[in-house]
């Protein structure tokens, strides 16, 4: 079903999204636990006033440093994100020239196929307008998005040490890769990825998850304001500053926000 929300509804665009993912929940491409998830990461960015806090900005340059430097980067997403961020990072996807794995927890063929076949509309889209800061032609631009391939239907590997269907990955994606962005993960895994030798880049709005905790970067923001903020780093590589980063007291930090969020806004 889909609803109009009037322009000057102060939180359109927190209704839209979760009627977006209704949409697509009720296409089946999305986890039972989906909306939950999703009730968390809201809370949670209320706490942050909705914005991306300047620690968040400055993980995701080192992210977007993380990425450009590896040889074999890959992005994994789940439900949610393929709902929420799917255009935003296959434009990121173009720009690090890399592979997009569908990777969910709660695995089944439907949902794969689902969610691989919106990736690929999520292309089509992507491909027509370079985003603002290409210094390429739109032929490279069109061409660059439709080299991104959609991993995730063939998968026929295993991460190790974790059991059953959330252990199935590509041999050719996650198994070959060095550095992973992979929003919203759940921390078995997330774990799981740091213990095969991965460099693990997580968003998740909650700085207290097992991932965020595990994480060799964590970005603690909304994850489609953060996909498009890593987009516009990336398009600007070459002026970003590599720094030496503590995950832990970023965390710190994150928490120390929401905070400073909080006092201000009891006065
Ligand atoms: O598609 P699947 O099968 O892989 O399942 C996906 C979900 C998200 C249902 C599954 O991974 C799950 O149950 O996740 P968790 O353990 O509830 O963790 C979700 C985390 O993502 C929580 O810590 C939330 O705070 C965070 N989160 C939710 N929405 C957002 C978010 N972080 C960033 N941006 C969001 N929009």
């Amino acid at each position: 079903m889909t609803y109009d929300v009037p322009d000057s509804h102060p939180r359109k665009r927190s209704l839209e999204r979760r009627y977006e993912l209704e949409e697509a929940a009720s296409k089946g491409l999305l986890a039972g636990t989906a909306m939950i998830a999703h009730g968390r990461g809201e809370a949670f960015d209320y706490l942050l006033g909705e914005r991306t806090i300047p620690i968040a900005n400055e993980a995701t340059i080192q992210a977007a440093i993380m990425l450009k430097s590896a040889v074999r980067p890959i992005i994994s997403v789940n439900g949610n994100t393929t709902i929420l961020a799917g255009e935003e990072l296959v434009g990121c996807a173009a720009l690090l020239s890399c592979p997009i794995e569908v990777n969910i927890y709660y695995r089944t063929p439907e949902r794969i196929s689902g969610l691989v076949a919106h990736l690929e509309k999520c292309k089509k889209i992507v491909s027509i307008k370079p985003p603002n800061n290409w210094k390429r032609s739109p032929e490279e631009w069109e061409r660059a998005v439709n080299n991104v391939i959609i991993l995730g239907s063939f998968a026929d590997g295993l991460i190790p040490g974790l059991s059953g269907p959330r252990a199935i990955c590509d041999v050719n994606g996650i198994l070959a890769s060095d550095a992973i962005l992979v929003p919203l993960e759940d921390g078995d895994r997330c774990e799981a990825l740091v213990n095969m030798g991965l460099k693990v880049i997580v968003v998740d709005l909650n700085p207290l998850s097992r991932s965020s905790l595990m994480s060799t970067i964590t970005i603690v923001d909304d994850v489609t304001r953060f996909s498009n903020n890593l987009q516009e780093k990336l398009l600007i590589f070459q002026r970003l500053k590599r720094e030496k980063w503590d995950n832990k007291k970023s965390l710190q930090v994150a928490l120390d926000t929401i905070n400073e969020t909080l006092q201000s806004s009891i006065k």
